[in-house]
């Protein structure tokens, strides 16, 4: 086995790979562009190399600054990760010439499934069902269009050297077909710089299910069994899970079969996925292969409850596979959702900014990978979503002995993610989890399409239990502000020491806006001898609260519930019954008023008294000069924050005071 690897990633997936290189025993070195000197696979690994500056190009996808690092550190073999440098067969064919081992295929296997008529050529004569269809040299226009009545409308022009949808056409007759293969042609022209297309019969609701596949040095090939990616959007995955829902044995073994052929017909060797398009019915056909481990590979982790990333290692060290077709084994059912930094109701733009407060669900740590719930991250708090890489900030993995149990454990899960500071899909992926169509299976690639009036609902006004979160969160601040000053003073008898605070506000009322995009929401907290009364834009309720091990508890007339609360700024988060309100306070409200209410004042640092301006009883006008301090050898001059009467005078000239000492205490005059 080697003795230290350099990861060529970043993100969740370096992060993953550098924990089982840890628990083997291998050193891992990482790699890093500006943007991520202070990233988490950075910490994580035993030492790191920068390559560059943040785009893309001049650091994760620079082969030749990722080999001198790896030359330089002295590591073995180079684990790619997906993206980047994964399926690049320059850079797999410069790391053998360099004596660095590429932990994936063969440069050759790699280059053999990049085209996809080649693809297509090799699997046919591999044995490997096909959709029906045209994939050869001929691309001129009356051939393709007989072929295109031979095959049977609808069919499906597509480029051969795309991805990702770009360059495809439907056509649903023969008077359409020259103009749409035109349209195709110079699309595929465009993007790839290879205007050739191949031809298929149109499938109107396909799946999208892959069979995970591993291949070793020694001839063997395995397969881990299948996952349903069909929950995607503009062909971006967002739902993952392991086994497929409605997977007969029979098929399954037909579908592993003709995913270790594809494997074996190139020698493949590593980790690699094998796509098929399947018809309702089940009926399958190859669509490509991807030569790496996916993003997606936790699910099947989750149902064999194997290590792939160990898997790799060993293989690429020249091991044989740990077991054999008939070893492997499948339990229960699992699910992956890609937590993204994107606005959904905004066609999914990404959005970027700092996780001001991110708190993943209980229990899901990576320790955790073999307990019912797994969270993969490559971020921490503090970290920037930056517009150079790929916007995932986890991905979200439950397990279950059955479907609906992982189903179960996965909303529960989404509603208990708590992320401040961008923009995320959370509540939409929460959506897609509870819509009618996921949760009875329903699968196909036009789920999210179809849905659209389940998972875009108009944006709801926040419910007067999260104003009261809210109003409550922002009152305990203040008095929280208020009892950390009097700590400061040194003074036992304050009586913000007493944890009764609430009394001293008998009779008073705090009145908040809180703002929640257009809408402005009036809220007010009266403190009677019977209690608290809230009053939320007119309506009133018998208000109760505390804050509880980590959350707050709430009652509006005698209803419980509880809320979790953030803020970040003037912005309180509110989380409550899963979902996320922002409720902005707004400026003009609290904090002069807390002054105002507590008066008295405070050092604004520690320091020493010089100068007392003023005698007990005085009558102050605001912004008087009350008292002098000094502090790092400056004066600070403390002023009436509003007119009143001087009622103490806590120093005198020479008394030293700490940070947030009340020096003074006004009263109304
Ligand atoms: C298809 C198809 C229907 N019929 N081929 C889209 C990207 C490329 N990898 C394959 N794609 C498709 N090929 C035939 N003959 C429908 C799709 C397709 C799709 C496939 C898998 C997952 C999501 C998809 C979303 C739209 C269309």
């Amino acid at each position: 086995m080697f003795g230290k690897i350099l990861i060529a990633n970043r993100g969740e997936i370096a992060c993953r790979v550098i924990a089982t290189a840890r628990s083997l025993g291998i050193r891992t070195v990482a790699v890093y562009s500006d943007a991520d000197r202070g990233a988490r696979h950075v910490a994580l690994a035993d030492e790191a190399r920068r390559l560059g500056p943040a785009p893309a190009r001049e650091s994760y996808l620079d082969g030749g600054a990722v080999l001198a690092a790896a030359r330089e550190a002295g590591a073995e073999a180079i684990h790619p990760g997906y993206g980047f440098l994964s399926e690049n067969a320059a850079f797999a064919r410069a790391c053998q010439a360099a004596g660095v081992v590429f932990i994936g295929p063969s440069a050759v296997a790699i280059a053999a499934m990049g085209d996809k008529s080649a693809a297509k050529a090799l699997m046919a004569k591999a044995g490997v069902p096909l959709v029906p269809g045209y994939h050869g040299d001929r691309q001129d226009g009356d051939f393709l269009a007989r072929e295109a009545v031979r095959i049977g409308f609808p069919v499906l022009v597509k480029a051969c050297a795309g991805g990702g949808g770009k360059g495809m056409r439907v056509v649903r007759s023969g008077a359409e077909f020259a103009a749409a293969l035109e349209g195709a042609q110079r699309e595929a022209q465009a993007a790839f710089g290879d205007a050739r297309v191949l031809i298929e019969r149109y499938l109107e609701r396909p799946r999208h299910i892959e069979v995970q596949v591993f291949g070793d040095s020694h001839g063997n090939v395995v397969h881990l069994f299948e996952r349903d990616c069909s929950v995607q959007r503009r062909h971006q995955k967002v739902l993952e899970e392991a086994p497929a829902p409605g997977m007969t044995a029979g098929r399954r073994r037909e579908m592993g079969a003709a995913a270790v052929a594809a494997a074996q017909a190139i020698g493949y060797t590593g980790a690699g996925t094998v796509e098929f398009i399947t018809e309702q019915d089940g009926r399958f056909y190859f669509m490509e292969m991807n030569t790496r481990l996916q993003v997606e590979h936790p699910v099947t982790e989750m149902i064999t409850g194997l290590d792939l990333v160990r898997w790799q290692l060993l293989v690429a060290a020249g091991e044989a596979l740990p077991l054999a077709q008939g070893e492997l084994q499948m339990r229960g059912h699992a699910i992956e959702a890609r937590v993204y930094a994107e606005r959904p109701e905004k066609g999914f733009l990404p959005s970027t900014g700092t996780l001001r407060h991110l708190r993943a669900p209980h229990g899901a740590e990576f320790d955790a990978a073999r307990g019912p719930l797994r969270v993969d991250s490559g971020v921490r708090r503090g970290d920037a979503i930056t517009p150079h890489y790929d916007p995932m900030i986890a991905k979200l993995i439950a397990w279950g002995e059955t479907r609906d149990e992982a189903l179960a454990r996965l909303r529960a899960a989404l509603e208990e993610y708590e992320i401040v500071g961008v923009a995320t899909n959370v509540q939409f992926l929460g959506r897609i989890a509870r819509s009618k169509a996921f949760s009875a299976a329903h699968l196909d690639t036009g789920l999210i399409e179809r849905a659209r009036d389940e998972l875009f609902p108009p944006q709801q006004a926040a419910a007067d239990e999260d104003l009261a979160a809210a109003a409550l969160a922002e009152l305990l601040a203040e008095q929280e502000q208020a009892a950390a000053l009097a700590g400061a003073s040194g003074d036992p008898h304050s009586p913000w020491h007493r944890v009764d605070g609430w009394r001293l506000n008998l009779g008073s009322h705090h009145e908040f806006s809180f703002a929640e995009g257009e809408r402005v929401h009036r809220v007010a907290v009266h403190f009677t001898p019977a209690g608290l009364r809230l009053e939320v834009d007119g309506r009133e309720y018998a208000l109760a609260g505390e804050r509880t091990r980590d959350a707050l508890g709430l009652s509006l007339d005698g209803r419980a519930f509880r809320a979790r609360v953030v803020r970040d700024g003037p912005d309180w988060h509110v989380f409550r019954a899963g979902a996320h309100r922002v409720l902005a306070l707004r400026a003009e409200q609290a904090p002069p008023e807390a002054d105002a209410a507590l008066g008295s004042l405070a050092a604004p640092m520690p320091g020493k008294v010089i100068q007392v301006l003023v005698a007990a009883g005085a009558e102050v006008a605001k912004g008087a000069p009350l008292l002098v301090l000094e502090a790092m050898k400056m004066e600070h001059t403390i002023t009436a924050p509003r007119a009143g009467r001087v009622k103490q005078i806590r120093y005198r000239p020479g008394d030293q005071v700490l940070e947030g000492a009340q020096l003074l205490e006004l009263e109304d005059a």
